[in-house]
């Protein structure tokens, strides 16, 4: 027995962080992403004499084969003779949503493999446990992750839309987002603003969305990236993310504004910058960070693609 699923990494826009239930993953705030194509995972789960887990091609840590066998035991109560193979075609655990495109494909592939048929509603609620940014893989476009733990899905045409990813380092991060955002919660007293920022910020990004109002979404997503950026840097000790060339990065992109491009940026828990650009102005956008001795990844596209089986 043999099943292979895919998914996406998405971006969010307006950023989840902070979990008000631990074990329901239940965030504080709203959430909204682009699932973006070009980067995947592909995860394979297959019948063998012994559990085990591959990331990547190497045996998994030990804390990484936990967490996937508790995360196997909302499908099964049986993992005793399964395989789990994810490779992704992306650095990992640097800021660039692997996990969420990790936990979709999982959750798809193990729906399948244990002969599950939950619904999609089910199905939310199990990934979310998984990683809560990985609820939003499940479906290609634009995804709401609600505070009430279920998905929206956003029907706005992207086409215009391209994301570029300005590469910093490529290595995994020192402190998981898991853990991060544990910290920001307990100890950031700019924690409750960005809270209420992002629940404020989540409808009137929706509306910019569908009217097509890009500078507004590009606005409001710059704005959530900064909000999270400062909530971790409040918190005690702080956490930083951001080296001094992602400072440049930014720097240039609010420069090419000035040009009258359309172009903001946005950042994650990790050190790299994703760039929200237009069709219009990608290749100039591109050209320019390359030009300044950034490592400026291909552009991707949105994708209608959701996880699902190969
Ligand atoms: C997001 N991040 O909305 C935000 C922005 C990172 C910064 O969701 O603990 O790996 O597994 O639910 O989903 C990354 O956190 O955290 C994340 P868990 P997850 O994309």
């Amino acid at each position: 027995m043999k099943v292979t699923a895919k998914a996406h990494p998405n971006i969010a826009l307006i950023k989840y962080f902070g979990k008000k239930d631990e074990k329901e993953v239940l965030p504080y705030n709203d959430s909204i992403s682009i699932t973006w194509d070009t980067f995947e995972t592909r995860t394979t789960l297959e019948t063998a004499k012994a559990f085990n887990v591959f990331l990547n091609g190497h045996v998994a840590s030990i804390e990484d084969r936990e967490k996937i066998k508790t995360f196997l035991t909302y499908f099964t109560n049986d993992v005793s003779h399964t395989v789990v193979s994810s490779k992704n075609n992306f650095p990992t655990a640097a800021g660039l949503a692997s996990s969420a495109s990790a936990f979709a494909a999982l959750s798809v592939a193990a729906n399948r493999y244990f002969n599950c048929n939950f619904s999609e509603k089910n199905l939310e609620a199990i990934t979310r446990k998984g990683s809560g940014s990985a609820i939003r893989s499940l479906y290609g476009g634009v995804n709401r992750f609600n505070r009430n733990g279920y998905v929206t899905r956003i029907d706005a045409s992207l086409e215009e839309y391209r994301l570029l990813v300005v590469l910093i380092s490529d290595h995994a991060k020192a402190v998981s987002s898991r853990k991060a955002m544990k910290h920001v919660v307990e100890t950031s007293p700019l924690h409750k603003a960005f809270i209420d920022t992002a629940n404020e910020d989540s409808d009137a990004l929706e509306k910019a969305l569908l009217s097509k109002d890009f500078h507004t979404v590009g606005r409001l997503s710059e704005k959530s990236a900064l909000s999270l950026h400062g909530s971790m840097l409040a918190a005690n000790p702080p956490i930083h993310y951001l080296s001094d060339a992602a400072f440049r990065v930014m720097d240039e992109i609010v420069k090419l504004r000035r040009e009258n491009r359309e172009v903001y940026f946005t950042m994650d828990a990790g050190p790299n910058i994703k760039v929200l650009t237009t069709k219009k102005d990608v290749r100039l956008v591109a050209n320019h960070l390359k030009a300044q001795g950034f490592n400026v990844l291909p552009a991707l596209k949105p994708s209608k693609e959701g996880a699902h089986i190969l």
